[in-house]
């Protein structure tokens, strides 16, 4: 239910004001949304300028505070760029003394972080923060490697316009080979056609000896009755056999308008499917072992 929250500060004089607002601006804060009230009596007319941030919070602090001279932190991504913007700022307003003098150097702080404090007007003060281990916070992303070895592979390979398969194959083998695995640990099934493929993939999947499996096929839509209703099957059998086994299953099943087409995927022009499939399977056997390790480590 809880939606924003927003400290109120007042200023001492319009030209403050003005300042502020230029100061935060200069620093690319976001604006948002201004007001205006008019004077409901002699002197009353108020303004207000709101920044925001993508995230804010309130902290309660029992003790000495974390920083000098300021409640006001503001935590950033660069900041020795904000440290040389705000000094420029006041720089361009009251001279390089100034600067020198309302805006802190760079310091250490006894948390992991670096950070100065700046008085862009008298009396008014704020600090900057920057966490010292840049990742802090975020997502660490995980991401399989295309590192074969000690792993196992099946390949399923519809014999259905051979011409093409064959080559998959040979681009398949080529990159398990080449990224380590060992022959042994790489079996071939041959089906009929790319129909029968879902079957055989998930068969092998519940076996449970394979780190991935790799789907090729060919269907040819000029020479296909019902492409589009094979092909639909197809995929939803084998995307199905993937979700429900969790093996990853590498999708290899080329859908082209003419042969020629299928013969430039097939490595005559445009690479070759089969061997881009094959590294999917690895990358995906990699990150699938990542995240199973990382399931048994102990939380940090
Ligand atoms: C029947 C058929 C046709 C017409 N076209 C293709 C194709 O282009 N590519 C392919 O892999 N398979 C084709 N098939 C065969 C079916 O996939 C299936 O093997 C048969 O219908 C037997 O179930």
């Amino acid at each position: 239910m809880i939606k924003g929250i927003t400290f109120i500060r007042s200023v001492r004089s319009p030209e403050q004001f003005e300042a502020l607002v230029s100061f935060f601006s200069a620093l690319g804060f976001e604006p948002g949304r201004g007001w205006d009230e008019p004077p409901r009596r002699e002197g009353s007319a108020s303004k207000g300028r709101p920044y925001l941030a993508p995230l804010g919070n309130l902290e309660f602090v029992d003790g000495e505070l974390p920083t000098l001279n300021t409640d006001l932190l503001v935590e950033v991504t660069a900041l020795d760029a904000v440290h040389q913007v705000a000094r420029k700022w006041v720089e361009s307003k009251d001279g390089p003394d100034a600067a020198t003098k309302r805006v802190a150097s760079i310091q250490d702080s006894h948390w992991k972080s670096r950070l100065f404090t700046a008085e862009p007007v008298p009396g008014f003060s704020v600090a900057f923060w920057e966490w010292q281990e840049p990742h802090r916070g975020k997502p660490i992303a995980l991401a399989g490697d295309l590192s074969a070895a000690g792993m196992r592979f099946a390949i399923v390979v519809a014999r259905w316009n051979a011409v093409i398969t064959d080559r998959l194959l040979d681009g398949a083998l080529d990159c398990f080979v080449r990224s380590g695995a060992e022959r042994g640990h790489v079996e071939i099934a041959r089906v009929p056609g790319s129909w029968e493929i879902p079957a055989a993939a998930r068969h092998l999947a519940e076996t449970r000896r394979f780190n991935a499996i790799v789907t090729l096929g060919c269907l040819i839509r000029g020479e296909t009755a019902h492409y589009e209703a094979i092909y639909n099957e197809v995929a939803r059998g084998i995307g199905q056999s993937q979700q429900e086994t969790g093996v990853p299953h590498a999708f290899g099943v080329l859908t082209c308008e003419t042969l020629e087409q299928a013969l430039d995927r097939a490595g005559l022009k445009s690479g070759n499917k089969g061997f881009e499939t094959a590294a999917a399977a690895i990358e995906m056997a990699s990150l699938h072992r990542k995240i199973a390790e990382q399931a048994t480590e102990p939380r940090a």
